[in-house]
């Protein structure tokens, strides 16, 4: 059984290392799963001098059982005596922290790059450090091509200026008013190697509760991705980021405001509806409208705990099959 995730940010993470739980718990949901991940690579920036890209670095610490769990991204047991230096230093914003260890990532990345590895082929050699294809998990950066989403917010003087997404995300808590996203390189930008056949020759393609406009938002703008999607014979199964209109994490209701999408799990659903299948919505939303032809699914949406997160999984596992005409397994008790 061949899933393809689209994924970015800790709950994307999260969420895909319950499928991973999901599936080696219960075979019956599919002979030989394998899980292909598309990250976005949106949040990309270049740090003294080194490309830092925090949501395939989230994937692969939390799917590599190395994440700082409570954080929610980079390293468990992380020391950051380089960064003190640094900041001693004056050098490298003081509002991103680059662990010791997490900075072996981004040193080992840039050589890589430098010596003109892809983006793919780096990536493919994090993944095996940190065990993923051992648990049936291939991880592709959506495009070899550099994108960085920037974020055009007011200036002083009543103009506009763009700074970097990390810098409204992390700087700003996402509390600067957004006039719109921009995502440098992105118009431009071809899907890496083996990513639209993985969206293509899915059995099951997911969307993980990440967020809509910055993480996912920026793979369905890889161009070829959408497309891909509303061809392929795979049911589409997202869950829903929203409970209740506010984002269980993160700032997604920050940005679907600007692009005038109503903040609720029915307003993700209307961005997602030209190739979504199958939805998962917490209880609180179950009475919402959503897009016809969408087949809505109520639960318990939250992951408190990674077996919070294989149950959010089967769930979606559990659509995806009833979408695709196959009764889901009798589950022992
Ligand atoms: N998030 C923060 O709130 N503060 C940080 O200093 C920070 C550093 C950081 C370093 C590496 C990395 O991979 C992620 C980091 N993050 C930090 C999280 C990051 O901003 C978000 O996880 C994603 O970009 C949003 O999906």
């Amino acid at each position: 059984m061949q899933i393809t995730v689209l994924a970015g940010g800790v709950g994307g993470a999260r969420f895909v290392r319950g499928l991973v739980h999901a599936l080696a718990a219960d075979p019956a949901l599919g002979p030989d799963p394998s899980i292909t991940v598309i990250g976005n690579t949106g949040d990309d920036i270049t740090l003294v001098g080194l490309r830092v890209c925090p949501d395939l670095d989230t994937l692969l610490y939390t799917l590599g059982d190395g994440v700082d769990e409570d954080q929610g991204w980079g390293r468990a047991q992380e020391s950051t005596r380089v960064s003190g230096e640094l900041a001693t230093l004056g050098v490298g914003p003081e509002w991103f922290t680059l662990g010791d260890l997490d900075l072996g990532t981004h040193l080992a990345r840039s050589r890589w790059l430098a010596q003109g590895m892809t983006l793919s082929q780096v990536t493919a050699r994090l993944a095996d450090r940190w065990g993923l294809p051992a648990r049936g998990v291939r991880l592709l950066p959506a495009t070899d091509t550099p994108i960085e989403t920037h974020v055009v917010v007011d200036d002083e003087d009543g103009g506009e200026r763009a700074i970097h997404f990390q810098e409204w995300w992390v700087k700003h808590r996402a509390a600067l008013p957004v006039r719109r996203f921009t995502v440098a390189g992105l118009a431009g930008a071809t899907a890496a190697p083996h990513v639209l056949d993985a969206v293509r020759g899915a059995d099951l393609v997911l969307l993980p509760p990440s967020n809509p406009v910055v993480s996912i938002g920026i793979i369905l703008g890889v161009p070829g991705v959408r497309e891909a999607l509303r061809g392929t014979r795979a049911p589409v199964v997202g869950v829903s980021p929203l409970l209740g209109g506010r984002p269980v994490r993160g700032h997604a209701d920050a940005c679907l405001a600007p692009l005038g999408v109503e903040v609720s799990a029915a307003g993700v659903a209307g961005l997602y509806a030209d190739f979504l299948d199958g939805w998962l919505v917490d209880d609180a939303d179950a009475a919402a409208r959503y897009p016809t032809g969408v087949q809505v699914r109520a639960l318990d949406l939250l992951m408190r705990d990674q077996p919070g997160a294989a149950r959010l999984a089967r769930a979606a596992l559990d659509l995806g099959r009833e979408l695709r005409g196959t009764p889901a397994p009798v589950r022992r008790a």
